[in-house]
């Protein structure tokens, strides 16, 4: 298959035909609508949503990884058939071989492990890289689960911290108005949240652009000058990463010496607040806290100003701003809560949107996870997986501690369904991921881990091109694209859309779909029927759409409509938008929350009784393990941030040139540091720390803050013959150390050093 520049089919001959599909999304934040061009077997051209736009129901305007997704699509290096290693693991080295020898062979691995281990010793890990329902991971676990299961995983790489830490003060995930309702604001803090860049939820940017042309005032604060802080924000403050926390106290330092909290909501709704409210003897509360009655620091804004680095004057006018221009928005980011103490951002937000008494209001947002009222939007999971009959989970970070000492994990580690893990993981079934290698933190350590075939004896990896962590297979499977088969997909996070994704083109060489590979992996292990039901991928498609219908679309569509039709996309108007704890707001004895109080727990009990100076009863700042203040600082002066760039999902789209043009990997350096050690724009840099170096060009730019370097995240690991890699992966920098409450990934808590490299 050649690459094209443009056109693809030189001479047509047949018509062209124009095909409304759902973007093969992967995990990038949106879930737009595509227009695929295809003329004789080939897609020629993208273009974007062409129905009509209403604040309803607007179109789902494609990005730029979307619109060129044909450079992934037709990208020389896709893998086209079944391979082996020959080399030493993960030196790279395969041979061409047979469906039917590579098929055997997993087969063959799955039965030893299990009959040596048993189930609880395989394992299929996070892996995001499909979402169309019928491709992806879930493929590989409904096959391990009719197999009699394998180790299971609870949480995400995304919102490790804010999962956990949300319903500790809210009781649940659900706290977000659908987002129309921004509309209704005045005031929109945009708190390490960049939703120009990294999609959340398309049309989210769309949203604030029309609260701002509605007179809201929008205010980002990131220590990047981001796509959103340039187009979407009407201000600017930069913040040390990793400080949020200390900002937030000292906003309510100003509002409880001003008096600007909501008072009487305070009374009502919440508890922990003050100690004429707390539920027991001995807990320090928030305004205790607060205003160092016991620690003898009072959080004010001159003390927050010297962990931040945001003058005391910026602190107190945006506290005075977000508690008198009401009802206003404090949306947090998931940037800052992937650090070492994620769970307290989470918890401090929460906190501040509680006592200006912006929840259950319209044009008020609670703050947390903010999961879109009235019922949590995605489904995420359609395609039915079955039950696994292995209890025990993981924290999904701790995979490599599986890995080491599994048989020593118990609840301490995180465990959840079971005591302890009765296995250490010998095989990997690896469908759509990265994170063996690329995506998840301290990738030499990874590597070391993944080489030893004492550790983990068998992996088989699945994806359409030779990834950092394909390269660590013993087996590699080449898998379809999702215009090579079919899907169907509801939103990512907010959104009400279920969007369709119609076989279009053959697949090359001899590619296979995700679900068809798991298949014939059954039909070896003698549950072919079990895992099939009888149906194709059209017809689990039908029986989708009918799930989709039976739960939150009832009107939506058959199969046979939506491809009449060529709609592409099914949506439910938002015209009344949803506001999170409305109820509850109304009538707080009648709507209890779902937490030990059922009211708001500023102060937690829970938290309170576990006694850990890592995981105080109410959010406090605490300085990172690894920071500028710490002793590391003297050999790793610099933070390392890694923001989700829109070149592209994770580490999809690392080689689609179209993208690398627009977007160049580069570390961003501000030009204090960079005058400070000679370095000029453009320069080829050295970015280390002890647990590694990588090296790129940089950029010189005061859109990122002295003291910060951004490396955005998801280049693929490229380690040159000493060891140093020379595409630019942040994880070669990131630290394996998970959060204490949580066990969540603090991937962007790194200190490290820059210096001009040959
Ligand atoms: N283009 C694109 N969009 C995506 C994705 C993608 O890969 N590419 N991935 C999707 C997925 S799976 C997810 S989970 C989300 C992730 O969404 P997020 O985690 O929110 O995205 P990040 O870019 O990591 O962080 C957002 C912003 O936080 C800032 N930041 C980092 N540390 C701090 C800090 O300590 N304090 C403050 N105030 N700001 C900080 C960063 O500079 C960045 O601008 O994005 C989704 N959208
Ligand atoms: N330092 C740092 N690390 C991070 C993050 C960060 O902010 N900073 N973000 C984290 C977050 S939020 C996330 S969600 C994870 C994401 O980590 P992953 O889930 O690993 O996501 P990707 O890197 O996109 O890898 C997905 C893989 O699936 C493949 N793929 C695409 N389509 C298909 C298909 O149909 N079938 C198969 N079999 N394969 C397919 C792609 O080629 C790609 O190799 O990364 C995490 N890692
Ligand atoms: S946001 Fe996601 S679904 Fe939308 S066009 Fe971009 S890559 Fe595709
Ligand atoms: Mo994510």
């Amino acid at each position: 298959m050649k690459l094209f520049p443009r056109k693809l089919v030189e001479k047509a001959s047949a018509p062209e035909r124009l095909v409304r599909v759902g973007c093969p999304a992967h995990n990038c934040g949106g879930r737009c609508l595509l227009i695929a061009h295809v003329q004789d077997g080939v897609i020629t051209r993208l273009d974007t949503d062409d129905r009509p736009d209403t604040l309803a129901a607007p179109q789902l305007r494609a990005c730029v990884r979307g619109r060129a997704y044909l450079r992934r699509q037709y990208h020389p290096d896709r893998l086209l058939y079944p391979m082996k290693r020959v080399g030493a693991r993960g030196e790279g080295k395969f041979e061409r071989i047979s469906w039917d020898e590579a098929l055997d062979t997993v087969a063959q691995q799955m039965r030893r492990v299990k009959a040596t281990y048993g189930n609880s010793a395989l394992f299929v890990p996070y892996g995001t890289g499909s979402h169309n329902q019928l491709n992806g991971s879930q493929t590989a676990r409904r096959l391990m689960n009719l197999f009699g299961g394998c180790l299971g995983f609870y949480n995400s790489y995304s919102w490790g911290a804010i999962n956990i830490a949300t319903p500790y003060v809210y009781g649940t995930l659900q706290t977000g108005n659908q987002r129309q309702d921004w509309l209704n604001s005045k005031y929109i803090l945009m708190w390490g949240w960049n939703p120009a860049e990294m999609r959340d939820g398309t049309n989210s940017d769309y949203f604030i652009k029309l609260a701002r042309e509605n007179g809201a005032r929008v205010v980002c604060i990131d220590p990047r000058h981001s796509l959103s802080a340039a187009s979407l924000a009407d201000e600017w403050v930069p913040i040390r990463p990793g400080t949020d926390v200390a900002m937030m106290s000292a906003m309510a330092y100003v509002m409880i010496t001003e008096e600007l909290y909501d008072e009487e909501f305070v009374r009502t709704h919440c508890v922990g607040f003050d100690s004429s409210q707390m539920p027991s003897e001995g807990g320090e509360s928030y305004a205790d806290y607060v205003l160092g009655m016991r620690d003898g620091t009072p959080k004010t804004p001159e003390w927050a100003e010297a962990i931040t680095a945001v003058p005391r004057e910026t602190i107190t006018r945006i506290a005075r701003e977000y508690a008198t221009c009401k009802p206003g928005v404090l949306y947090q980011g998931y940037g800052m809560q992937r650090r070492a103490y994620g769970e307290q951002v989470v918890r401090a937000g929460c906190v501040l949107a509680a006592i200006t008494g912006n929840v259950g209001v319209p044009g008020g947002w609670a703050s947390g996870m903010a999961l879109q009222a009235p019922d949590g939007g995605a489904l995420w999971n359609v395609f039915p997986l079955g039950d696994n009959p292995v209890k025990a989970t993981i924290p999904v970070f701790l995979w490599t501690e599986a890995v080491l000492r599994g048989k020593e994990m118990t609840r301490a580690d995180g465990i959840v369904g079971a005591e302890k893990l009765d296995n250490n993981i010998k095989l990997i079934y690896a469908v759509a991921t990265n994170t063996l290698i690329n995506q998840h933190a301290n990738v030499n350590r990874s590597a070391r881990i993944l080489r030893d075939e004492n550790l983990v004896e068998f992996i088989v990896v699945q994806d359409n091109f030779l990834t950092p962590t394909a390269r660590f297979a013993d087996i590699v499977l080449p898998t379809c694209t999702q215009f090579e088969m079919w899907g169907v997909e509801d939103c990512w996070k907010y959104g009400d859309e279920v969007l369709l994704q119609p076989k279009l083109v053959e697949p090359p060489g001899e590619c296979k779909s995700d679900y068809r590979i798991c298949a014939e992996i059954a039909a070896r292990l003698g549950i072919g029927d079990a895992y099939t039901e009888g149906r194709d991928e059209r017809a689990w498609v039908e029986w989708m759409l009918a799930r989709y219908r039976a739960t939150r679309f009832p009107n939506l569509p058959s199969l046979d409509e939506f491809e009449s039709s060529n709609i592409g996309v099914y949506a439910n108007p938002v015209t009344q938008p949803a506001i999170a704890f409305a109820a509850f707001r109304a009538n707080p004895d009648a709507h209890r929350l779902n937490t030990p109080s059922g009211k708001i727990e500023i102060f937690s009990q829970r938290l309170h009784s576990m006694d850990n100076a890592e995981i105080p009863a109410v959010p406090k700042y605490i300085p990172e393990w690894e920071s500028p203040f710490g002793p590391e600082a003297q050999q790793y002066p610099l933070q390392a941030v890694g923001h989700h760039t829109l070149h592209r999902v994770h580490s999809s789209h690392d080689n689609n040139d179209w993208l690398e043009e627009a977007f160049p990997q580069r570390v961003f350096i501000n030009p204090i540091e960079a005058q400070a050690r000679g370095i000029a724009d453009g320069d080829s840099v050295k970015v280390y720390n002890a647990r590694g170096a990588i090296v790129l060009p940089c950029r010189v730019t005061n859109r990122v803050m002295p003291g910060v370097v951004d490396i955005p995240e998801g280049a693929w690991w490229t380690p040159d013959e000493n060891g140093i890699d020379r595409r630019g992966n942040i994880n070669v920098l990131t630290s394996e150390r998970w959060t204490p409450l949580a066990f969540a990934t603090a991937q962007h808590t790194a200190m490290v050093q820059v210096e001009r490299s040959q």
